[in-house]
Parts: structure tokens; C-alpha cells; sequence
């Protein structure tokens, strides 16, 4: 069902203040910003090999990120792992018995398909399913 890991989703109060580390310090790959409006959030994709770190800026005070950031300040959001089909990797999570913050899809980055899984069904991280759109 889960292909790789599309990406690590890391929390932060300012894009222009943490770009420059992983952009120069770290040396990846700059992949440009986009805003993903659904997410109300603003989005640094940076490319490690076949994954992503995605740096997440909260675009305004009810983002899921502004939440998470008033809480526990910068750091590790959620973990994407890539599926093909995600409807099917939905259902079958709902089958088992997870609980799916999202029981269909939504937009995410990059045309993106997303879902998340709640961290009460996945000990305490925030998992996506990704399907990359074509
Ligand atoms: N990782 C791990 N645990 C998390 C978490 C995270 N990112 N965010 C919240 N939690 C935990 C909380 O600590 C809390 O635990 P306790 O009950 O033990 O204290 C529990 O989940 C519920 O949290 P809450 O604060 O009561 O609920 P929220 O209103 O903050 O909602 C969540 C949490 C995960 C349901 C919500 O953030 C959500 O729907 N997230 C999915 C969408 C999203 O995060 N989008 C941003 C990224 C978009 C992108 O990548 O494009």
C-alpha cells in the first residue's frame, strides 16, 4: 500500500527565517514555496534524494500549524508516505479501525491527493497519505 516516504512535514513560525538553514547550511535542494489555501498554510519544499522536507508556515491563527506551533513551537509535524491508490489505502485504513481525520481526499501541494490519519491511531504522529498528482 505505502510506496516510499513523499515527505517529513516540519513546523515553523517563519519561512524566511528557517529557509536559509536547510536551503545553505544543510545544501538542499530548493524546491520553491507554494500555499496550499485548504491547509492554511504556506509551504518550503526542499528535495533529499527521493523524499521532501517540507517546511509549513501557518497562514493564519486557525492553521492546524498555528495549533501545533502554540503548543510545542517548531519541530517535526507529520510523516507522508506515498500511496498509489489512495482511496483504497483510505478504506482499508477505516477497515482496520483507524481513525482518519479525512475520509476523502483532499488537495495538498503540488496537486497533490492527502489524507490524514489522527495521531491517536498512529501513536502520537500525525500521518499523511500522499498520492502525487500526475
Ligand atoms: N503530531 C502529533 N500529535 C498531534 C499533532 C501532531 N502534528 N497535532 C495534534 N496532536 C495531538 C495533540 O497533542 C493532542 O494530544 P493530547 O490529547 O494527548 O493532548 C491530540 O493530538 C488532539 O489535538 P488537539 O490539539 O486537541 O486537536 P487539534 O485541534 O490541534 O487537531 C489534528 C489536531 C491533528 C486533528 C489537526 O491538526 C488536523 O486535522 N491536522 C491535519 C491537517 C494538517 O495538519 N494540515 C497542515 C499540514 C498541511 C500540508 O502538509 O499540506
Amino acid at each position: 500500500m505505502l510506496t516510499r516516504i513523499n515527505h517529513i512535514g516540519i513546523a515553523v513560525r517563519s519561512l524566511d527565517e528557517t529557509l536559509p538553514f536547510y536551503r545553505d547550511n544543510l545544501g538542499m535542494a530548493f524546491a520553491g514555496i507554494e500555499e496550499v489555501a485548504e491547509q492554511k498554510v504556506r509551504v518550503a519544499m526542499l528535495q533529499v534524494g527521493e523524499s521532501k522536507i517540507e517546511l509549513l508556515e501557518p497562514t493564519s491563527e486557525d492553521s492546524p500549524v498555528a495549533k501545533f506551533l502554540e503548543k510545542n513551537g517548531p519541530g517535526i509535524h507529520h510523516l507522508a508516505y506515498e500511496v498509489e491508490d489512495i482511496e483504497a489505502a483510505i478504506a482499508r485504513l477505516l477497515a482496520e479501525g483507524a481513525r482518519m481525520i479525512d475520509q476523502r481526499p483532499r488537495t495538498g501541494a503540488h496537486g497533490t491527493r492527502i489524507a490524514f490519519v489522527h495521531p491517536k491511531s498512529s501513536n502520537g504522529v500525525l500521518t499523511e497519505l500522499c498520492q502525487p498528482g500526475h
